[in-house]
Formats: structure tokens, sequence, C-alpha cells
């Protein structure tokens, strides 16, 4: 008697996960917001203390623009427009654009 080979279909599905793509947050440098006003920002949405606060914006005065934090995509939109609005009701053109990590 020949021998056979019976395959079996799979019943179980394999689920791939893709890993959620993390979101990063940018301060831009801009000539007009008062550096002060810039820490208090970062301290208020993103906790950060003084000295990372004061680190972060010096970063950005001086290199032009820092990415400083990295989310996923929902908490980066809402703490940057946050943010972003934050400087826009006092008068400032302080902006934390977005980008998607590679
Ligand atoms: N360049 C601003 C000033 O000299 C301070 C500043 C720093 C503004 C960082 C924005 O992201 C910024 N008053």
């Amino acid at each position: 008697m020949p021998e056979q080979t019976v395959v079996k279909p799979r019943t179980k599905t394999k689920t791939k996960t893709e890993r959620a793509k993390l979101w990063k947050v940018i301060l831009l440098n801009d000539d007009y917001t008062p550096r002060e006003f810039v820490v208090q920002v970062l301290k208020a949405v993103f906790r950060m203390n003084e000295s990372q606060a004061y680190r972060v914006m010096m970063t950005a005065h001086q290199k032009g623009a820092c990415v400083f934090a990295v989310f996923t995509k929902d908490v980066t939109d809402t703490k940057a427009k946050e943010a972003t609005e934050l400087g826009k009701s006092n008068g400032f053109p302080l902006y934390f654009p977005t980008e998607p990590e590679e």
C-alpha cells in the first residue's frame, strides 16, 4: 500500500501585530517667544522638570529645532496641539511640529 501524506489545513490564523508607529514632537525655534515661556510650556504640557525643559529650549534656540519626545500618534497630536495653542493664545508663534519615526 502506497504511503499517503495527509496535509491538514491550518485552523489557527496567525496574526502579525505591527508595532504602533511612534511620532516625534519637535520644538521649533522662533525669534519672538520668550525663553521662560517656552520652559513653562514644556513643563506644563510635557511634564518636564526645570532643567530638562531649559536644556530642550536652549537646544532649539541654538540649533533651530529639537526633537525631545516620542509618543503614540494620539498623544503626540494632542500634546503638540495643546502646546502650540498655549503659545498662540499668548500671542507667540511657538510651534511644535510632529513627524513619524522611521
Ligand atoms: N529664540 C527665542 C528667544 O530668543 C527663545 C526660543 C527658544 C523660542 C526655543 C522658541 O523653541 C524656541 N526669545
